[in-house]
C-alpha cells in the first residue's frame, strides 16, 4: 500500500537515500510511518515539533573492532555495535545479537522497534540495539569467553546502570551474558545491573529466561479470550528452538494447546503427539545439536530440511519465533488456506509486509512483534529495578507483573487502533501507543539547538 500522506512520505524517501542498502530499517520505519497518518492528522503539535524526523534518526551509533584469539592461535576480527536509539523515557535499553549476519541495517530496525515495544511496556526504558557479527556456532566455551570479554572491553566505556542496559537476543545467551558481565566488573570494579538477563546467583530475576515466550502467550491467549476463544485444545507451531521458541512451548502447552513444530536455520521436526519439551531442552540447551536430532531420539517424529517449510503444518495458530522476515506471503497465504485462526509473533519483525496484509485482511488475529514479545524486555526493566534496589522477588511476583503488563499492553494496542479508526488492527494500535508515549517525552524535552 502506497503512503497517503505526502509529509510522512517524505520522511520516509529521506530515510532510504540517507541509509542507502539499509532494507530491514526502511521496512521497519515503513510500518511505523504508515501506521502514524491518522496521527498526523490529529495532531498538528507533533508535526510541528519535527518529531517524527527526529525519531527516524539514532541518537548515537557506536561502531567498534572486536579481535580475538580462536583455539589454534589465530587472530579474529569481527565487527561490534551499539544502536543507542532513543532515550526520551529511560536508559537505552535491548539486546545484544551474535549472528553472521548482523550489521547496521539489522541494528537500526532492531532499536527503532524496540523504542516503541519499550515505551508499550510502560516501565522507564528507551530503545537500543546491538550485537556482533560473530557466530557463536562450533565455537569452544573458551572461544566464546575470550570474544564475549573482548567486546565488553569496549561496550564497556558506552553503557552503565542510568545509561545503557543490555541484554540477551539471538546468540546471547545465560553463558555469554555471563561472560560479558564478568569482564565489565573486572574493568569498572563495580557491582551494579549493566545487563539483565543475569544469572540467578549474580543479581539475574527468576522468570526472565521464561519471560518472552510466557509473555508471548499471555498475550495471544489475551487476544484469543477477547474473540471468545483460547488456547485450549489447539494445535499450536512454533518456529525456532531457541529462548522464545522452547518458552513458549512449554506455556501453549500449559494452556492447554499441543505444539507440533519447532525448527532451526537448518529444517523443522514435526511431533503429532505434541513436542517433547525435556528433549528439546536436552538437545538445544545442554548439548547445543541441531534440532534434526529430536527425530533420531523421538519415535514417530519426522525432520525436514528447509526451516520455511514449517509453516506448511496445519495448524491453529502459528508462533513465528526466530528471526525477521522468516514469514512470507507464500506462507501466509498456506497458514490461511490451512485454518490458522491465530498468529503471535514471538520473534522480532518475522512477517513480511506483504505476509502481514494477507493475515489483517483474512481477518486472523494477529499479535505484532514489538506488543507481542515485549514480555522479555519488561522482565529485563523488572530485572533492573531489583537491582536497583538490592532486593529479588519470588518467580511468581515477577510473572505476575508479566501477566499484567502484557495484558495492558494488549489492551492499550486495542484501544489506540479503536481511538484513532483501525479497530482490531493491532499493527496499527501498537506502533501509534508506542509512539506517542515517546513523543511527548521528546516534545516536553525539547530540540537541543
Ligand atoms: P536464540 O538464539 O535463543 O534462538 C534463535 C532461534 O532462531 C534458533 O532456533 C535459530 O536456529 C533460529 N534462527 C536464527 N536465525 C535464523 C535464520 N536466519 N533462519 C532460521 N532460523 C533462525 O534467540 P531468541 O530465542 O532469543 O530470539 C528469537 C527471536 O526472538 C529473535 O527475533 C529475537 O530478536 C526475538 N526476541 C528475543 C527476546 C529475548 O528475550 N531473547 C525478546 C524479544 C524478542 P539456529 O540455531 O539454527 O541458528
Ligand atoms: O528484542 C528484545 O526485546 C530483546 N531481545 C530483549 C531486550 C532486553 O533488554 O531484555
Amino acid at each position: 500500500m502506497a503512503f497517503k500522506n505526502t509529509y510522512l512520505e517524505g520522511i520516509f524517501n529521506k530515510v532510504c537515500a540517507r541509509n542507502a542498502n539499509e532494507p530491514e530499517f526502511h521496512q521497519a520505519v515503513e510500518e511505523v510511518l504508515k501506521s502514524l497518518e491518522p496521527v498526523v492528522e490529529k495532531r498538528p503539535d507533533i508535526v510541528k515539533a519535527g518529531v517524527i524526523e527526529r525519531i527516524v534518526e539514532p541518537e548515537r551509533q557506536i561502531l567498534f573492532r572486536v579481535s580475538w584469539v580462536n583455539d589454534k592461535g589465530e587472530v579474529q576480527v569481527n565487527r561490534g555495535f551499539r544502536i543507542q536509539y532513543n532515550s526520551a523515557i529511560g536508559p537505552y535499553k535491548g539486546g545484544l545479537r551474535l549472528h553472521p549476519s548482523v550489521n547496521a541495517s539489522i541494528l537500526k530496525f532492531l532499536g527503532f522497534e524496540q523504542t516503541f515495544k519499550n515505551s508499550l511496556t510502560g516501565l522507564p526504558i528507551g530503545g537500543g540495539k546491538g550485537g556482533s557479527d560473530f557466530d557463536p556456532k562450533g565455537k569452544s566455551d573458551l572461544e566464546i569467553m575470550r570474544f564475549c570479554q573482548s567486546f565488553m572491553t569496549e561496550l564497556a566505556k558506552h553503557i552503565g546502570p542510568d545509561t545503557d542496559v543490555p541484554a540477551g537476543d539471538i546468540g546471547t545467551g545465560a553463558r555469554e551474558i555471563g561472560y560479558m558481565y564478568g569482564q565489565y566488573k573486572r574493568l569498572q570494579n563495580e557491582f551494579t545491573g549493566i545487563l539483565t538477563g543475569k544469572g540467578l546467583t549474580y543479581g539475574g530475576s527468576l522468570a526472565r529466561t521464561e519471560a518472552t515466550g510466557y509473555g508471548l502467550c499471555y498475550f495471544t491467549e489475551k487476544m484469543l479470550n477477547d474473540n471468545n476463544d483460547s488456547f485450549k485444545g489447539k494445535v499450536v507451531v512454533i518456529s525456532g528452538s531457541g529462548n522464545v521458541a522452547i518458552n513458549a512451548a512449554v506455556k501453549a502447552t500449559q494452556f492447554g494447546a499441543k505444539v507440533i513444530a519447532l525448527s532451526d536455520s537448518g529444517g523443522y521436526i514435526v511431533d503429532n503427539n505434541g513436542v517433547n519439551i525435556d528433549v528439546i531442552n536436552q538437545i538445544k540447551l545442554v548439548e547445543r545439536l541441531r534440532i534434526s536430532e529430536y527425530a533420531k531420539r523421538v519415535p514417530g517424529s519426522t525432520y525436514t530440511e528447509n526451516c520455511h517449510g514449517i509453516w506448511s503444518v496445519k495448524c491453529d495458530i502459528a508462533l513465528p519465533c526466530a528471526t525477521q522476515n522468516e514469514l512470507d506471503k507464500a506462507s501466509a497465504d498456506t497458514l490461511v488456506g490451512n485454518g490458522v485462526i491465530a498468529v503471535g509473533e514471538g520473534a522480532n519483525m518475522p512477517s513480511t509486509p506483504e505476509a502481514i496484509d494477507v493475515f489483517i485482511n483474512n481477518g486472523i488475529l494477529f499479535g505484532p512483534a514489538k506488543a507481542a514479545n515485549a514480555g522479555g524486555v519488561a522482565t529485563s526493566a523488572l530485572e533492573m529495578a531489583q537491582n536497583s534496589a538490592r532486593l529479588s522477588w519470588t518467580f511468581e511476583e515477577v510473572d505476575a507483573r508479566l501477566k499484567d503488563i502484557m495484558t495492558n499492553i494488549y489492551k492499550n494496542s486495542a484501544k489506540a487502533a479503536k481511538e484513532y479508526g483501525a479497530e482490531g488492527n493491532l499493527v496499527i494500535g501498537a506502533n501509534i501507543a508506542g509512539f506517542l508515549k515517546v513523543a511527548e517525552a521528546m516534545m516536553a524535552q525539547g530540540v537541543a539547538y
